[in-house]
This record gives C-alpha cells, sequence and structure tokens, in this order.
C-alpha cells in the first residue's frame, strides 16, 4: 500500500466538478469561468480551479489596486528618464517617496509627493474593497467572519505606519516609501531615529507573535502530516474516538511535553498569534515619536537597559584611540 506521509507527497483529489452551493437571487453578479482540473494545481492544493466569483466589491479592488500599480510604476520609470533597461535593472531600488517634511499634511504638486499621496488612495482603496470581499463572500457561505477580521490586524499595521501616525505626527513625510530596497531603509531609519526599536515592548510583543506563529505552524502542519497516515485530515470524526489520527496527536504531545491542544483550539492559538503580531506592531509603532522620542532612553529609564556606574569613568570612543584605523 502506497502510503501518504512524506512532506512532498500530494494526493490528487478529484471528486465531480462542483460550483458551490447556489447563488442568492438577488446577486448581480455570478460565478465566471467554467471549472476544470489542473494537475499542477492539485499538487499544490486542490485540482479544482474555479469558478471564481469577481462581485462589485472584487472589480473596483482591482480596478484601484490596478491605478496604484500603474501610478507606482511609472513614476519609477519616469525616475529613470522611461529607460527600459535601467527601469528593470535599478527596479528593485527604484522609490515613489512621499511630500517632504516643509508639506506637513498639505496636498503637494505631482511630483513632489502627489503621486504618492495618490497611490497611497488607491492602494488603500483596493486593499480595504478587498477586505469588504472577503467579508462578504464568507457571510454568503454562511462562515463566521474570522477571516476577514485577521485581514484587519494585518490593514491595522500598515494604516498606522501610511496613515494614523502620519496624520498624528501632522506629516506625510513620516510615512513608509513605495519600493521594495526603499522601503527596508525607511524601516532601518525608523529604528535608529527613535532610538532602537528593540527596546520598543511593542516590537517585542509583535517579534513573539512571529516566532510564535512559525513555531505553532510547524507543530501544527508536522502533527497533522505525521498523522494522516491515520486519515488525520479527515478533522471530524477523528475527534473524539480512541485511537484515531487525532488522538494519536494529542497523546504524542502528552507524552513529549505533558500537554497538548485539541483540534479546535489548536486553530485558536494559530488565529491570535497571527493576529496579534501585526496588532501590538501597530501599537508599537504608533507610540514612537508621538508619546515616546527614544526608546533606548525610555528603556534606561524602565530598567532594560543598563545605566552604566559612575565608577566606570568616561566611555571613550574607540576610534579617536591611538592605533585605531584612520
Ligand atoms: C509571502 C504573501 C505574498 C505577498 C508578497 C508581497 C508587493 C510589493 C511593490 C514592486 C509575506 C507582495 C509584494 C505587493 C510590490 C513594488 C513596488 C507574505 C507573503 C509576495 N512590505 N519588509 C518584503 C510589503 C513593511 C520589511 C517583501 C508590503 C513595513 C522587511 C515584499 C507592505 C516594514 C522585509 C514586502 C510592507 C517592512 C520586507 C516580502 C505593506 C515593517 C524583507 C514580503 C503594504 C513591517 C522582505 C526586499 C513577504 C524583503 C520584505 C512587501 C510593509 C519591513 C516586497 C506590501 C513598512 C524587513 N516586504 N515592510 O513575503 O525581501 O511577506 O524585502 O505594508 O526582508 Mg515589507
Ligand atoms: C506589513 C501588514 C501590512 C500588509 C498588508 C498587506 C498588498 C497586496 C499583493 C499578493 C508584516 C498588503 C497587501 C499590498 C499584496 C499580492 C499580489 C505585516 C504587514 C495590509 N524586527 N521593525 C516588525 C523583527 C528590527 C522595524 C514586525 C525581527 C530592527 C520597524 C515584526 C528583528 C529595525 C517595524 C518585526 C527585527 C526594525 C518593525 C512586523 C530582528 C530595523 C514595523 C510584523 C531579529 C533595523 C513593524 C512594531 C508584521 C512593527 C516591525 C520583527 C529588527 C524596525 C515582528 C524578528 C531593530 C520600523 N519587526 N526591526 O506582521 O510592527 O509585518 O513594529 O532583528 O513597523 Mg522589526
Amino acid at each position: 500500500m502506497a502510503q501518504y506521509q512524506n512532506i512532498f507527497t500530494r494526493v490528487q483529489v478529484r471528486g465531480p466538478i462542483y460550483a458551490g452551493t447556489p447563488m442568492e437571487a438577488r446577486s448581480a453578479f455570478s460565478r465566471t469561468t467554467t471549472p476544470g482540473f489542473s494537475h499542477l494545481f492539485g499538487r499544490l492544493g486542490d485540482a479544482q480551479v474555479g469558478p471564481i466569483y469577481l462581485g462589485m466589491s472584487g472589480i473596483a479592488s482591482l480596478i484601484c489596486g490596478f491605478i496604484a500599480f500603474e501610478i507606482i510604476g511609472l513614476n519609477m520609470w519616469a525616475s529613470v528618464n522611461w529607460d527600459p533597461v535601467q527601469f528593470v535593472r535599478q527596479l528593485p531600488w527604484l522609490a515613489l517617496e512621499p511630500p517632504a517634511p516643509a508639506y506637513g499634511l498639505h496636498i503637494p504638486p505631482l511630483a513632489q509627493g502627489g503621486w504618492w499621496i495618490m497611490a497611497g488612495f488607491f492602494l488603500t482603496a483596493s486593499i480595504l474593497l478587498w477586505w469588504t470581499r472577503v467579508y462578504l463572500r464568507a457571510r454568503a457561505l454562511g462562515l463566521g467572519s474570522h477571516t476577514a477580521w485577521a485581514f484587519a490586524a494585518a490593514i491595522w499595521l500598515y494604516l498606522v505606519l501610511g496613515f494614523i501616525r502620519p496624520l498624528l505626527m501632522g506629516s506625510w513625510a513620516e510615512a513608509v516609501p513605495f519600493g521594495i530596497f526603499p522601503h527596508l531603509d525607511w524601516t532601518a531609519a525608523f529604528s535608529l531615529r527613535y532610538g532602537n526599536l528593540f527596546y520598543n515592548p511593542f516590537h517585542m510583543l509583535s517579534i513573539v507573535f512571529l516566532y510564535g506563529s512559525t513555531l505553532l505552524f510547524a507543530m501544527h502542519g508536522a502533527t497533522i502530516l505525521a498523522t494522516s497516515r491515520y486519515g488525520a485530515e479527515r478533522e471530524l470524526e477523528q475527534i473524539a474516538d480512541r485511537g484515531t489520527a487525532f488522538e494519536r496527536g494529542g497523546l504524542f504531545w502528552r507524552w513529549t511535553m505533558g500537554f497538548c491542544a485539541t483540534a479546535e483550539s489548536i486553530h485558536r492559538w494559530a488565529w491570535w498569534f497571527a493576529v496579534l503580531c501585526p496588532l501590538t506592531g501597530g501599537i508599537g509603532i504608533l507610540l514612537s515619536g508621538t508619546a515616546v522620542d527614544n526608546w533606548f532612553i525610555w528603556g534606561q529609564h524602565h530598567g532594560l537597559v543598563p545605566v552604566y556606574p559612575p565608577s566606570w569613568g568616561k566611555v571613550l570612543d574607540p576610534s579617536t584611540l591611538p592605533g585605531a584605523p584612520r
């Protein structure tokens, strides 16, 4: 018997093509594309592709996302004098920067940050419309809105970085530029400007949930794969019975660490860890520059950073000592 047990083998499940539950009569849209099977998709997930439901919020989101993408891309292309080769070569370093600090919260000319505001507006509209789509499709299926609220946690961090904190600071210049390396430079500069983000307790919490999410994901993914030879992916009939994949999975964790999650609670853990990562992160960013100006000095005041005893004398900058490389 072929055993379904390793981390790469995917059993291709192919039932009859199924379009889903019937549509509500009042919907102006219908699901489109004739569903079919793809062997490649079947290796990654479900082999059935389609039908897809676009709907009003889906179409509006794609249009707004396309406009934002075009504004960013064309500004980047203009910044290399419309040279296609340089555009491709330098793409990761190109940027669309927010307005200069002198503009505060005013709207500057297009080339001085106006395009950044416009791209930000359309990107935000696109993301919020996509959120609506996620919420409405879940409701249409009779699901809970957990996916939408998890997405909202990420949107919270995004809005804090690019909208809420700049508003509180009174300047669009505080926001993140569009661009692959430019947004990393912004991240590093932000940490330096506020005295090392490592001493921000909400950055610490965000990292706890980021690292915790990967740990939980690894434990859960591994447990299900390891018990799939007993049918672990068929969760419902597995939950209570003795000798089932689920009972063995639970036993494994009780044997190794004395405690185990349940088939339900593990997903609650996963949801909260993932959601709390950007939620705490957003709080940390919101406090920087508004309530706390320097996290290192804040750390000294609150016992996180050692205050060196005066008996150690004045600290010398090693680069001024004889023999230091010039
Ligand atoms: C795997 C799901 C798929 C998503 C992908 C990303 C775009 C951007 C734009 C060409 C896990 C799609 C990318 C739509 C295209 C242009 C102009 C999610 C998966 C594949 N970052 N960040 C990346 C964004 C911030 C930081 C990569 C977005 C903050 C660091 C990618 C936002 C700070 C590093 C990217 C955002 C920050 C990255 C891979 C928004 C603090 C990396 C992302 C809207 C949180 C890593 C070169 C990924 C990298 C990276 C996108 C915000 C820090 C380009 C859309 C301002 C330190 N970020 N980021 O896989 O390789 O996510 O950078 O807020 O090291 Mg970032
Ligand atoms: C960005 C949520 C927004 C994304 C949305 C999606 C699209 C469409 C399209 C797929 C990621 C938009 C979607 C546009 C996609 C297609 C086609 C979530 C986002 C809505 N840090 N740090 C964090 C670590 C340092 C800094 C969080 C580690 C240094 C700043 C995280 C280290 C300095 C910020 C984290 C480290 C610094 C952060 C992000 C180690 C730089 C933030 C959590 C080991 C020198 C952000 C409070 C997240 C934050 C953040 C980890 C180091 C700066 C836990 C592990 C000291 C400025 N850092 N960091 O979920 O929240 O992001 O801070 O050194 O803003 Mg950090």
